[in-house]
C-alpha cells in the first residue's frame, strides 16, 4: 500500500497509527502541502478534494478520508481491533472520533485558516479562533475518557488514533494541555509505544530536518 501523507497532517498522521498499531507495511509519498502539491494535477487525479490522507491499495485502487481508510482498514486487518466488541464501546470510541474528526480539526485546517487571513483577520485572531475551537473539543473528550490507561481501556483504540493528532496540533498551536489531566495521561502514554512513535511527525520521510 501506498499513504499519501504529509509529516504534520493530523488527518494523516490517524491514518500512519491505525497502520502501525495493524503491523502493516505501506510505502509514504509525501505531498507537501505548504508548496501546494495537493492542488496540483497530478494528485488532484488521486484526490479529486486536493487533501491528505489519501491510501493506493495494491490494486491500484485508491481509498481517500482518514475516516473511511481506517475503517476499511480495520475492516480488512481486524487482527489487532481498533474498536472494541461491544456495541456501546464501538459507539463511544465512534463517538470520540468524530468529536476530534469532525467537530475540531477541520476548523484549524489549513485551508481555513487561510480563508480567514485572506478575509483581512490578523494572525493573533487566526490563533484566537484555532485555540478556541480546540480548547472547546478537547473539554469535551477530557470528560469523555476514563481515568486509567489509554482513551477507553488498557489498549490503544480509535479514539487514540485520532486524540494522539490532535494532542499534537493543539501543542503545535500553543493549546496548553494542562486543564485536561486525562488526556495528558494518555498523550504520555502513546509517547512510549513503538506504534505512536512510528508515526509520529518528528520522524516522517518528508520531516525537514
Ligand atoms: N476529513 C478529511 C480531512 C483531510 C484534511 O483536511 N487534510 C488536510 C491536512 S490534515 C489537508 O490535506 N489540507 C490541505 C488543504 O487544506 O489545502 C480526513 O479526515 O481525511
Amino acid at each position: 500500500m501506498q499513504l499519501y501523507t504529509y509529516y504534520r497532517s493530523t488527518s494523516s498522521y490517524r491514518v500512519r497509527i491505525a497502520l502501525a498499531l495493524k503491523g502493516l507495511a505501506y510505502a509514504s509519498m509525501p505531498v507537501n502541502l505548504l508548496a501546494g502539491e495537493q492542488r496540483q494535477p497530478a494528485y488532484l487525479a488521486i484526490d479529486p478534494q486536493g487533501r491528505v490522507p489519501a491510501l493506493a491499495l495494491e490494486d491500484g485502487q485508491i481509498l481517500i478520508q482518514s475516516a473511511a481508510i481506517i475503517e476499511y482498514l480495520e475492516e480488512c486487518y481486524p487482527q489487532v481491533p481498533l474498536l472494541a466488541a461491544d456495541p456501546v464501546l464501538r459507539a463511544r470510541a465512534r463517538g470520540i472520533a468524530a468529536l476530534i474528526g469532525c467537530d475540531i480539526h477541520p476548523l484549524h485546517n489549513v485551508s481555513v485558516l487561510n480563508r480567514l487571513r485572506t478575509q483581512g483577520h490578523d494572525e493573533a485572531q487566526v490563533q484566537e479562533w484555532i485555540a478556541a475551537w480546540i480548547s472547546q473539543g478537547l473539554a469535551a473528550v477530557e470528560t469523555l475518557i476514563g481515568d486509567h490507561g489509554y482513551c477507553l481501556g488498557a489498549q490503544p483504540g480509535l479514539a487514540d488514533v485520532y486524540l494522539v493528532p490532535q494532542v499534537y496540533a493543539a501543542e503545535r498551536f500553543k493549546v496548553s494541555l494542562a486543564a485536561w489531566p486525562r488526556i495528558s495521561r494518555v498523550a504520555a502514554l502513546a509517547t512510549g509505544h513503538p506504534a505512536f512513535a512510528q508515526a509520529h511527525p518528528a520522524c516522517q520521510p518528508d520531516t525537514p530536518p
